[in-house]
């Protein structure tokens, strides 16, 4: 197939576009590199030395013998040159990951939600109206977010996508209903992925678009089977207050000798999936496309959960790292259970990668071997859901924070 993979050069897009390329399909990257321009912004670098595409692309050629080709494009803002890019490369599917992903850069400050609402729903927006325009039959297969459910204590699995209900008409008669399941976001980039969901609602409804919107878990991990296929294609490895996530920074921050941040009482349970995985599902997403005018369809992309204690527990465990209670600089609910539907993808062959603590061990390597790369001071959290949360930031025992 010819693969379109919007965000291709970020930390999901990259090992992706690999994976994609590896299974034989011709994948083309559009990226505007504003993942990196971020880094320049916040002064904090990926762990890992990631190379400039150009590099990334031919070292790729070197070791697999296959081409990958690359544009500059910022899909929020360039959308002729996208619409011209999809009407020359007549793609048979897109992969969307084009979107600013991180919950507190979206909430730093009004330029941050700004951007992250202007970004991310021009980007949606742009692809499915040049799928329109190009009059081309193309798949379109999103990333979106567990968060759009909001880690829901309904006391039920959260299903995929859609919502058995119950409405009882005039006459008292009852009538069965499927609605996309209630959204509750928790961050301004929460909520650009809930937007999405009725952007593809209504795209699908009125000009019959594929859509595949994947509703996708905290993803851990750093390397997959191509991206360790040279050093040169090395992941990138987010660990700041910012971009990192979770599990990737508790592993990270016991690696090189920093408290393990957990935010409040750590009771905030959360949806996980490896990034070995994460490019399995979008394999799998790519080749069970919904059929013409069958509704979006909607798939949790996730293999397990974990409460944030629980995993900060284990990594002390495995690493002998210190655990640190932090203030929670988000708003959002000190605890929560999570119980998720995940049958979809298990039925079109999708085996699990679970918490293994050789998986564990694998990235503690890696924050290992490039802890010299690490400036602590871009560690803790610090972006603020609203003035009245404080920064995450440990002390040193005494009372004095860790500067
Ligand atoms: P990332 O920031 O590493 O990658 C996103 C890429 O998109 C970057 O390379 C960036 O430069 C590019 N991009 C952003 N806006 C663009 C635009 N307007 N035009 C062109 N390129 C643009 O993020 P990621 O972790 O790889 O996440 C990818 C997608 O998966 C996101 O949509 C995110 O919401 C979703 N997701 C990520 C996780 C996770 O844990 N990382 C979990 C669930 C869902
Ligand atoms: N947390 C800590 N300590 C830390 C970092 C985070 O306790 O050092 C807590 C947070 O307070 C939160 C939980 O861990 O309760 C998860 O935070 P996170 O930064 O790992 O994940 P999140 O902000 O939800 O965002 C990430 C990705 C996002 C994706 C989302 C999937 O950045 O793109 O959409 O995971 S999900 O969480 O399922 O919605």
């Amino acid at each position: 197939m010819k693969i379109l993979v919007l965000g291709g050069d970020g930390f999901c897009g990259w090992p992706t576009s690999l994976h994609l390329s590896n299974l034989g399909h011709d994948v083309v990257i559009i990226d505007n590199l504003s993942r990196r321009n971020i880094d320049n912004e916040l002064e904090a670098e990926s762990l890992t030395p990631i190379q400039p595409m150009g590099t990334r692309l031919k070292v790729w050629e070197e070791v697999s013998g296959k081409k990958i080709n690359f544009a500059n494009i910022d899909i929020a803002e360039d959308y002729e040159e996208l619409v011209e890019l999809i009407q020359s490369e007549k793609p048979d599917a897109i992969v969307h990951f084009a979107e600013q992903r991180s919950a507190p850069y979206s909430m730093k400050s009004p330029k941050h939600k700004r951007y992250t609402v202007n970004n991310n729903l021009n980007a949606t927006h742009n692809v499915l109206c040049a799928i329109v325009e190009s009059g081309l039959d193309i798949h379109l297969v999103h990333l979106g977010t567990m968060g759009v459910y909001g880690y829901g204590t309904a006391g039920m699995k959260i299903p995929e996508g859609y919502l058995d209900i119950e409405v009882q008409t005039e006459s008292g008669e009852k009538v069965q209903q499927q609605i996309l399941y209630p959204t509750n976001p928790g961050s301004v980039y929460h909520m650009t992925k809930t937007q999405d969901q009725l952007l593809f609602h209504y795209y699908n409804k009125n000009d019959s678009i594929r859509i595949t919107d994947l509703h996708q878990g905290i993803v851990w991990g750093t390397n997959t089977k191509e991206t360790n296929m040279d050093e040169r294609l090395i992941n990138r490895f987010d660990y700041d207050g910012d971009y990192g996530t979770v599990l990737n920074r508790f592993l990270m921050q016991a690696a090189v000798g920093y408290p393990i941040t957990v935010h409040g009482t750590g009771g905030q349970t959360r949806a996980f999936i490896h990034i070995q995985d994460t490019v399995r599902c979008i394999q799998l997403a790519i080749e069970n496309p919904p059929a013409l005018e069958e509704r979006v369809m909607i798939f949790n992309q996730m293999t397990e959960t974990h409460r944030v204690n629980d995993l900060a527990k284990l990594v002390s465990e495995l690493s002998g790292g210190e655990i640190a209670y932090v203030s929670n600089p988000r708003k959002e609910a000190p605890e929560n259970d999570l119980h998720v539907k995940n049958d979809l993808f298990l039925s079109k062959g999708l085996n699990p990668t679970t918490l293994k603590k050789g998986l564990l061990e694998e990235v503690t390597e890696i924050a290992k071997k490039y802890a010299d790369r690490a400036d602590y001071s871009k560690i803790p959290a610090k972006s603020i859901w609203t003035k009245e949360q404080h920064p995450g930031v440990p002390d040193l025992g005494n009372g004095e924070l860790i500067k």
